[in-house]
């Protein structure tokens, strides 16, 4: 496969718009777009105004983009995914089309600060975390790389909700990114799509007397599309992100009203279109709710359908370049729904033989796993599906069949074992569709995140498929689009670069270890320093903003920033943080470097420990903060609505990045790829990408901490006691015993329990006693490593040298070699 060579000198055709045209754009907008005029607009129709200014450009790059796509019949992606963290796309729209600075001048001319216009827009937040965010760096990857390419999702009403903190509680509200439209989105009614759910299916004989299923459907579904534009980095191409809005269909449910359930027909409207109205925030694991299912097959249906329609108006009934067409990346197991759709699409509308429409299904699709947590692995009960999906059902069954018959009889001929193992539906009281056995099943490749995962994907959780279906089997190391968490979130350390090592590095981020000459030189280390220090002083404010905190500068900045999860150990960092604060109280002297501990993260709504974590760490903020004793060397601060906008302005600002789940259990990470790219020194656990991170950077600028994979499994076998560790160091049992007291809930004990009980009497599942000590130490070294200035600036800088190999480019380029074989197809 030929190298997809981004051309990262040649400029963007929007480069030559000076600010003068810009502002000239933004006053036409102004006037003829809002209705308004420069002496009475607000902020936010200015923000809407240059909006309108930058879509311009942004519509001549998807015109010419899709009449390219369509003159050269190209191959595509299509990436199906059920959530798309994308953030803002106001800055990043206008570094990648090249016009942040003329923006930035226009704008300024005009009376107004570009960052208070920024601030104009809504997170737009359709995911819950890093496969979510992953999704939103790929498509960006994507169009850099001139690489065809649809990504499909759900328009949804409400994103991942926003999170408040009330007396240190978590409490949802709900987000409403798009209360007042979005400027980034089009309206596509001329591509609706219907689909069905629901209703039973029929067996008749056609004239030959060949038998035919047909389905019945109860209920008929509207899906309506929005475009977001997705803008490659001065590349010329603007791929889409095709988003499916449900509404009630046009076409009336005529059995019901004929069955006098006129009412009945009308409530049906309502839930039509309540599948687009919510994201689940469910991080990692499924409710098994009948919504759920529906909102997956309503995506996947509309957008088969979308791909089919486009493919038929080039190659009309000929099924047989579809493969040759059409890949599509199944992000998990959320779309794998989509394979028996796609089954039901060729045998019963296009009349098509099993096996050449199952050959078909086997070159189109491909799976990325992200995670091994059992409670996320996806099942549904066989129930919920005959009832949603009774026709799917039945291909399913036909699919598991064939699969027992001719794969797994034939290799383990009369093992039973092997087959109730194997057999996408798992027998039992409740029988289950398991998703992800479906998805291996019906695609071509199977992907990991990380190396360790990609493994543990293969050595533990499908291990007869492998044995199977080697080559199936693949790795893709996850990755970070260096435009968005280096270029535009970091613009003194950007600027820095663009100096030092040119300024190919957006495209081309191996050339960040041009960086590594200079790790030893005092000047170099002084400005990346000073640059960190800023960064930190803006953090600051924010901080004093948001929580009304104030931290100094100067103290480390130690960040823990993604999902509340056990596996994830936040609880691991407060211990910690409890150990020092003791220390300090025996002894007034104690001797630390000052730490600022920094956490955001949101809990889903229903896990309960996960939001007793959130309320411990504040109520021990509170106190430590206001504690005289401990003279400013630990503040804590837990950030609120933690999102994509608020990571900008952190990551930038870190020392130290906290990596620390369980070995074994954080698939690859991608939060400590971008904390390290912006020159954080990670403290971390050998779990996910953070292996290969140390790689890269070296062991010298890493402290790295805790049991392997194998030892964590070696320590379950023996059994795991996490009482002795209780019994045996008395650090950790008096900080637990503390959190069973009043101390941190003043009349209150017993408040923060629930952290103490999960270690002891629920057997501590995460080990995070097991690693205590070796995490303390690791932040032992840490606070050492930062007394010597010039060993920490080089460390830093290291680390920003040496992670080129994250950048979510590496990624897609992983793809088209290992998985998508598609070639770039230039835009001019
Ligand atoms: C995740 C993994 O837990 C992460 O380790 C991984 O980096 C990302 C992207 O591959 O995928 N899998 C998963 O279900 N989530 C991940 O972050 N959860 C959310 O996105 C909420």
């Amino acid at each position: 496969m030929t190298k997809t060579k981004i051309s990262s000198s040649s400029t963007p055709a929007t480069a030559s718009l000076n600010a003068e045209q810009l502002k000239e754009r933004i006053i036409r907008h102004l006037h003829a777009t809002l209705g308004t005029d420069i002496n009475k607009a607000s902020p936010q129709a200015w923000w809407r105004a240059t909006c309108a200014a930058i879509n311009e450009s942004v519509f001549d790059g998807l015109r010419t983009t899709q009449r390219e796509h369509y003159q050269q019949d190209t191959r595509a992606v299509h990436y199906f995914s059920l959530e798309y963290l994308m953030g803002r796309l106001f800055s990043n729209n206008l570094h990648n089309l090249g016009l942040y600075q003329s923006a930035k001048q226009a704008l300024a001319e005009l009376g107004h600060d570009i960052a208070d216009l920024e601030d104009q827009e809504e997170d737009m937040a359709l995911g819950n975390g890093g496969l979510g965010r992953l999704a939103a760096c790929f498509i960006d990857s994507l169009a850099t790389m001139n690489l065809p390419a649809v990504g499909y999702g759900i328009h949804y009403e409400h994103g991942l909700f926003q999170q408040e903190f009330q007396a240190g509680r978590q409490i949802e509200r709900p987000d409403s990114w798009r209360e007042y439209g979005n400027p980034w989105e089009i309206c596509r009614p001329e591509s609706v799509q219907e689909i069905s759910v629901y209703g039973y299916v029929e067996t008749v004989y056609d004239l030959q007397g060949r038998m035919k299923k047909v389905w019945h459907p109860g209920r008929i579904i509207k899906g309506v599309p929005w475009d977001i534009p997705v803008v490659g980095y001065h590349g010329s191409s603007v791929n889409v992100l095709r988003l499916w809005e449900s509404r009630a269909s046009d076409f009336f449910n005529w059995d019901v009203f004929n069955s006098g359930g006129y009412v009945d027909a009308s409530r049906e409207n309502i839930e039509a279109e309540t599948i687009s109205k919510v994201l689940y925030p469910n991080d990692e694991t499924e409710a098994g709710k009948e919504l759920r299912l529906i909102q997956q097959y309503f995506f996947c249906s509309c957008s088969l359908k979308d791909i089919i329609r486009r493919y038929k108006r080039a190659h009309g009934d000929d099924w047989s370049k579809f493969p040759e067409q059409v890949v599509i990346q199944l992000n998990d197991t959320h779309p794998a729904v989509a394979i028996p759709e796609l089954m039901r699409i060729l045998v019963d509308r296009a009349d098509m033989h099993w096996d050449e429409a199952w050959g078909i299904c086997q070159q189109v699709f491909a799976y990325t796993n992200h995670t091994l947590l059992p409670e996320a692995l996806e099942s549904w009960s066989v129930r919920m599906f005959e009832k949603v999906l009774p026709r799917h059902l039945e291909i399913i069954y036909e699919i598991n069949r064939r699969f027992l018959l001719e794969q797994v009889d034939v290799r383990w001929p009369g093992d039973n074992d092997k087959k109730r193992k194997l057999s996408i539906i798992e027998e039992g009281h409740e029988p289950m569709v398991r998703m992800g056995h479906l998805s291996v099943v019906g695609s071509f490749r199977v992907n990991g995140v990380a190396e360790v995962h990609s493994k543990l994907v293969q050595s533990d959780l499908f291990p007869e498929m492998v044995a199977l279906w080697p080559e199936k089997f693949t790795n893709v190391t996850n990755g970070v689009t260096p435009r968005r968490w280096l270029k535009a979130c970091n613009p003194r350390l950007s600027s820095m670069l663009d100096r030092l090592i040119g300024s190919d590095w957006p495209t081309d981020l191996k050339q960040l270890s041009k960086l590594a000459a200079h790790a030893d030189d005092p000047k170099v280390q002084d400005d990346f320093m000073a640059i960190k220090q800023q960064n930190k002083a803006d953090l600051a404010k924010v901080i004093q903003d948001l929580t009304g905190v104030a931290v100094d500068p100067a103290a480390i900045f130690d960040i823990q920033i993604k999902r509340l999860h056990e596996y994830k150990r936040q609880h691991l960092n407060l211990l910690h943080i409890l150990a020092l604060y003791r220390r300090i109280l025996q002894n007034p002297d104690y001797d630390m470097v000052p730490r600022v501990f920094i956490f955001g993260a949101k809990a889903a709504p229903g896990y309960k420990l996960a939001k007793e974590i959130i309320y411990a760490i504040n109520k021990v903020a509170e106190k430590i903060n206001h504690d005289k004793r401990v003279k400013d060397r630990i503040k804590v601060v837990f950030m609120p609505n933690y999102r994509v906008t608020l990571a900008e302005k952190m990551i930038p600002a870190a020392d130290v990045s906290e990596q620390i789940s369980t070995a074994g259990k954080e698939a690859s990470g991608t939060g400590n790829m971008k904390l390290a790219l912006n020159g954080a020194i990670t403290v971390g656990t050998l779990d996910g990408a953070n292996i290969e991170i140390a790689e890269e950077v070296g062991e010298d600028n890493i402290a790295i901490f805790g049991l392997t994979v194998d030892e964590v499994k070696a320590l379950r076998q023996s059994g795991y006691h996490s009482r002795d560790y209780y019994h045996n160091n008395p650090e950790i049992k008096a900080i637990l015993d503390w959190l069973e007291t009043d101390y941190f809930t003043p009349g209150k004990p017993g408040e923060l329990a629930a952290i103490k009980h999960s270690l002891l009497e629920g057997g501590d599942p995460y080990l995070v006693l097991a690693d205590f000590e070796g995490y303390q130490a690791a932040q032992q070294q840490i606070d050492g490593w930062y007394r010597d200035k010039a060993g920490w600036a080089k460390k830093a800088m290291m680390n920003t040298a040496c992670v080129g190999k994250f950048t979510s480019d590496r990624s897609i380029q992983d793809y088209v070699d290992r998985v998508w074989q598609l070639t770039p197809c230039k835009v001019d």
